[in-house]
């Protein structure tokens, strides 16, 4: 077994060293190591107090997550933290790095926290749906209170070492020599005795509150995140640190909600994700000792919101950005926009005024595509159409060095056709950005039937660089993301037809935890910008007069969205809250009507089913087609993307969840009952409802 803690004698003070990268989390093994060492400590008569302390980049960042799925065995992390704690000799935790989870429990069961400059601490567990299990919901509350215990462990927010030090969470912070600045402290209380600094011995710092004061945090925890249980399990347990309980009951009863905690959807669904979003960069085949080419500058055509969005996204990561538009006029103005995009987050207090001026020093603007003669990479960002992205990829064959990336922003159009105007083809692929593309997260990267592996690899790096989570797909209308709301939005449009509201629609998706509902989602994008899609590939459309009929004619009555004031919602112009279009209704009723659409009640079950199925049903489309690599990226693609709600894990994740069986005799159902044309079960999702199989186990290779 590999020593993941030793235990070193330096004068009268035990250090006891934890060493188990990439981020000291907490094993099996290094619990039983620690407590081994815990027991040496104990024996050694020459150590008076010891010193918790880790190598590497950081302190412990919890439990080691892998673990919640295959069972925890002995010994648990809080029976192991409360004999720590009652250890007759302090000890004193040096943090440093990320301190999170389980790791500021560890900490809390010390006797006193010394913390380096620059050190972060947090309690993450409710970004995992889990509670707090090692007594961190008894101890916290006894150094910091129950308000600043609830705030921290149900935000999950990260605070610094000074926060923690103004909070009490540590007792000091140190700009060097952490582990002597613990030892000496762990020499003081050895002098001092440490008995009272006992996290369980002491009281809370304040009178405990009142039961309606929780009651209130419960309803506000459940308010802010709907459809979960685990936030208000959370406050059960920091409720039970505040009664005349011993601190023993406390400690079973936050055992008995944070084991029940692991069990539920939420906490499987954050915890896949968790680790999904840190799997797409592995690509099958993709050998890892190439080495990616080296991006210092970046050039992007079109100074439209998506060309300005992806330049700042580079700037931000302090990568040199040219954007070119059509002339020196036209890229003066997209510099003035990005210049307010800026301000505003300075007034809103989120940048200062010289982190503005250093990243718009990064950003150039230009009107000719000749200054992108030594750049990098290149992104093309113009509108939507293939014969300009032709004649732009052909210039930039030209002009580009030989190894420049040559990328596409396009969010449909086939790149193996736009590839085909240059000589290098496999320097071309696609960077797909979402809107705000200096804020959303989501990268597809697409690989063409040329792209290298090289390009591939440098796509990640430079991905990892910009802080983007980036997924791989293959080329198809849509590839992952836009492919699969396709079906998504035919059938709440088809449902508007049918005689369901635009609100009864979207009450019904948000409900489901979608961040929006389809239709003002559109009215937020544009409704035209759908339609013009469309259009373009007329020939390639369903033979159906209903197939996103509502949007059309908004558009044919300029009822554009927000941009215009009115769309599938009316808009205020001041505050742009958003209350019913009637007219829009009546339009599609008249419609309905003539085309022979009977109108009916269309109850709850029904609209999401309809939504949800579809959706599912053409991811489970876009795996068997290779476009995406794995069913957990369409999960990333989708939280990251397009507002899934992340407790729900993801479309293949919730269809698992739902059951695969279910789910096909549904579209069976729906086949018989609505248009055939559309309900069609994938191949896949069918052998994998009859195999009994499920979309996890084709990931890990059992499908
Ligand atoms: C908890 O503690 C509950 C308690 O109350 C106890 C209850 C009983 N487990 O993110 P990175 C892996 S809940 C397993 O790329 P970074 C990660 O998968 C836990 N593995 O690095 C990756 O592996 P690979 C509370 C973990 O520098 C590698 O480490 N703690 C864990 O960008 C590097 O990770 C958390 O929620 C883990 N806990 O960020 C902390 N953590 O290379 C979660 C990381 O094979 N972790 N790995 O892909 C983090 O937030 C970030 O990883 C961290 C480092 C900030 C630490």
């Amino acid at each position: 077994m590999s020593e993941l803690v030793t235990l070193q004698r330096q004068g009268h003070v035990g250090l006891l060293l934890i060493d188990n990268p990439p981020v000291n989390a907490f094993t099996r093994e290094l619990r039983e190591q620690l407590r081994a060492a815990l027991q040496a400590f104990a024996a050694d008569a020459q150590m008076l107090a010891g010193v918790l302390a880790c190598e590497g980049n950081t302190f412990i960042a919890g439990a080691d997550l892998r673990e919640f799925d295959t069972g925890i065995a002995a010994p648990l992390l809080r029976d192991l933290l409360d004999e720590l704690e009652a250890l007759d000799k302090p000890i004193v935790a040096a943090l440093h790095g990320t301190a999170l989870g389980g790791g500021v429990e560890t900490a809390l069961a010390c006797h006193a926290r010394v913390a380096l400059q620059g050190t972060r601490l947090a309690f993450p567990e409710i970004t995992l749906g889990i509670v707090p299990g090692a007594g961190g919901t008894q101890r916290l509350p006894r150094l910091i209170g129950i308000p600043a215990s609830l705030d921290l462990m149900l935000s999950g927010r990260m605070v610094t070492a000074d926060e923690a030090l103004a909070l009490g969470l540590v007792d000091k912070v140190v700009a060097s020599d952490l582990r002597q600045a613990a030892a000496t402290r762990a020499m003081e209380l050895a002098a001092i005795g440490h008995e009272h600094l006992r996290a369980s011995a002491r009281e809370l710092p304040e009178a405990a509150p009142t039961a309606d004061y929780f009651d209130e945090q419960r309803k506000a925890a459940a308010k802010t995140n709907p459809n979960r249980t685990v936030p208000c399990s959370i406050v059960d347990a920091i409720e039970a640190s505040a009664s005349s309980r011993a601190f023993a009951e406390g400690i079973a009863h936050e055992a008995r909600l944070s084991d029940d905690s692991l069990t539920t959807v939420e906490s499987r669904a954050l915890r896949h994700l968790f680790f999904a979003e840190r799997q797409t960069s592995e690509v099958p085949g993709l050998d890892d000792g190439i080495a990616p080419r080296a991006i210092t500058s970046v050039g992007i055509v079109g100074g439209g919101t998506m060309g300005r969005g992806i330049a700042m996204a580079f700037a931000n990561a302090g990568i040199a950005a040219r954007l070119i538009d059509v002339s020196a006029e036209a890229a003066a103005k997209a510099l003035a926009e990005i210049r307010k995009t800026y301000e505003s987050r300075v007034k809103r207090g989120r940048m200062s005024a010289e982190a503005m001026e250093s990243t718009l020093r990064l950003i150039h603007c230009a009107g000719t595509m000749g200054e992108l003669s030594d750049v990098d990479l290149v992104i093309e960002a113009v509108f939507e159409s293939m014969a300009l992205k032709q004649k732009i990829f052909l210039e930039l064959d030209q002009i580009c060095k030989p190894g420049a990336m040559l990328a596409t922003n396009t969010s449909t159009l086939d790149i193996n056709t736009i590839a085909a105007v240059t000589s290098r083809p496999e320097d071309v692929l696609g960077l797909h950005f979402f809107s705000p593309a200096h804020v959303m997260r989501l990268l597809e990267i697409v690989r063409t039937d040329h792209t290298s592996d090289e390009v591939i690899r440098s796509a990640f790096e430079m991905a990892r660089r910009i802080r983007k989570t980036a997924v791989l797909a293959r080329v198809c209308h849509g590839f992952i993301g836009n492919r699969i709301m396709d079906p998504y939005g035919r059938e709440a449009e088809r449902m508007l037809l049918e005689g369901a509201s635009v609100e009864k629609i979207d009450g019904v998706l948000q409900q489901f935890g979608w961040a929006m509902g389809i239709l003002a989602v559109y009215d937020l994008a544009g409704v035209d910008v759908g339609v013009k899609i469309r259009e373009e590939r007329r020939d390639s459309l369903p033979d159906d007069p209903s197939y996103y009929l509502p949007s059309k004619l908004l558009a044919e009555q300029g009822w554009l969205g927000q941009k215009s004031g009115r769309g599938f919602y009316n808009y205020d112009p001041e505050t742009r809250s958003r209350t019913p279009n009637p007219e829009a209704e009546a339009l599609f009723r008249r419609a309905a009507d003539e085309l022979g659409i009977r109108q009916r009640q269309i109850d709850d079950e029904e609209i999401l089913d309809r939504c949800m199925y579809a959706l599912i049903n053409e991811a489970a489309m876009v795996l068997e087609d290779g476009i995406a690599l794995r069913a957990a990226d369409i999960d990333v693609v989708y939280n990251n993307g397009y507002g899934f709600p992340r407790y729900r894990g993801g479309p293949l994740f919730l269809a698992d969840e739902i059951g695969l069986e279910k789910i096909v005799a549904g579209i069976d159902a729906f086949r018989q009952q609505l248009d055939p044309q559309y309900w069609q079960a994938s191949a896949l999702l069918r052998s994998l409802a009859e195999s009994g199989g499920s979309f996890a186990d084709r990931d890990r290779g059992k499908g």
